[in-house]
């Protein structure tokens, strides 16, 4: 199944997610150190080509189940920075309304299914809406996204087994970010990679080099498209490096400095920016006005965010639901 390499201005337009991504979270890296931020901020710093590439990869009625190192698919859905900054303030502007500070929120009107916890909990929900899609006979697919510590639990297993067996339209996205909060790969798993997995399963498992923003697209593509032909889920694994904290609150002293150093110089954004000029789709005016897009972008949200009103206690029921 050949998948159609990106036009130049769809190349761009990665290149913009992923800047935005970046910018973002340095941002609220700034925020927090302020003091501004009431919970703990949860970035993809480092692994932006997997949120990105994937969500890239789809088609505009297909829905993301993300982890909390997503922020470029949720953008790539159409959160607006906007929406995030007012959500990491805890404003009622925010995609929870306040009531949460960081990055449990979705909104399934525009393809994101609400994130519930990193835990491979998503996981079984996630197969749930593909087979809904399924049965309403719709060409739609869910790319469900988790870490690699994520795929040792018992949901993983649960949710891929089901998929396989019903063929259901899931596309399966490890980021192999090589901790599981202070936990190496090596201490949690006794197979090299997490895609190994798959073949228990009966389906493919393929791994890309998750800082490659394009292979990742590529692969997700071709298992989208796998996907909506019917014939069934794949688990696709991004080999990756969490560049920071488990979240901001945690310095990852456990992390040998020379594996950052060596994971640094892969840097995702850095490596696609010297794809771009090399191609010559990118130069020094364009890589200027998308960072000056940008910029502007960061600057109204947090104008917005901080001059939008806290919850009020009055607002604390509403969207509260009893069975
Ligand atoms: C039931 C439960 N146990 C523990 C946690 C704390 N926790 C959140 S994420 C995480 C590690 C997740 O590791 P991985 O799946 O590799 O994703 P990563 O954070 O590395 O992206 C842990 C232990 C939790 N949220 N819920």
């Amino acid at each position: 199944m050949g998948i159609q390499q990106p036009a130049p201005a769809e190349l761009l337009n990665i290149y913009y997610y992923l800047k935005l991504t970046r910018g973002l979270e340095q941002r609220v890296i700034a925020l927090y150190r302020q003091g501004k931020i009431v919970g703990g901020v949860y970035l993809g710093t480092g692994e932006e080509a997997i949120a990105v590439g994937s969500a890239a990869a789809l088609q505009s009625d297909d829905v993301i189940a993300p982890t909390h190192r997503d922020l470029g698919a949720n953008l790539v859905k159409g959160i607006t920075p906007k929406e995030y900054m007012a959500q990491y303030l805890a404003r009622q502007t925010g995609l929870t309304r306040g009531r949460d500070g960081n990055v449990h929120f979705g909104d399934i009107t525009r393809g994101i299914i609400g994130f519930i916890s990193p835990m491979a909990d998503l996981l079984p929900v996630a197969t749930g809406v593909a087979l809904t899609f399924t049965l309403r006979h719709e060409r739609r697919v869910v790319a469900a996204l988790f870490g690699d510590g994520a795929s040792s639990r018992g949901d993983f297993h649960e949710a891929l087994n089901f998929a396989a067996v019903l063929k259901l339209p899931v596309v399966f996205i490890c980021h192999n970010n090589q901790y599981a909060y202070s936990t190496p790969l090596s201490r949690q798993m006794a197979i090299e990679h997490v895609a190994d997995r798959a073949k228990a399963y009966g389906m493919p498992g393929i791994t890309v080099d998750g800082n490659d923003v394009l292979a990742v697209r590529d692969a997700v593509a071709k298992a989208a498209a796998r996907a909506r032909a019917g014939e069934g889920p794949s688990l696709v694994e991004g080999k990756t490096m969490r560049m920071r904290g488990h979240a901001e609150h945690d310095d990852a002293s456990y992390v040998p400095p020379a594996l950052l150093e060596e994971w640094r110089a892969r840097d995702p954004i850095d490596r696609f920016a010297a794809y771009l000029r090399d191609r010559k789709v990118l130069d020094d005016a364009s890589a200027k006005a998308i960072d000056d897009r940008i910029t502007k972008e960061i600057e109204e949200a947090v104008l917005f965010a901080e001059s939008s009103p806290l919850p009020d206690t009055k607002q604390l029921l509403e969207g509260i639901y009893a069975a």
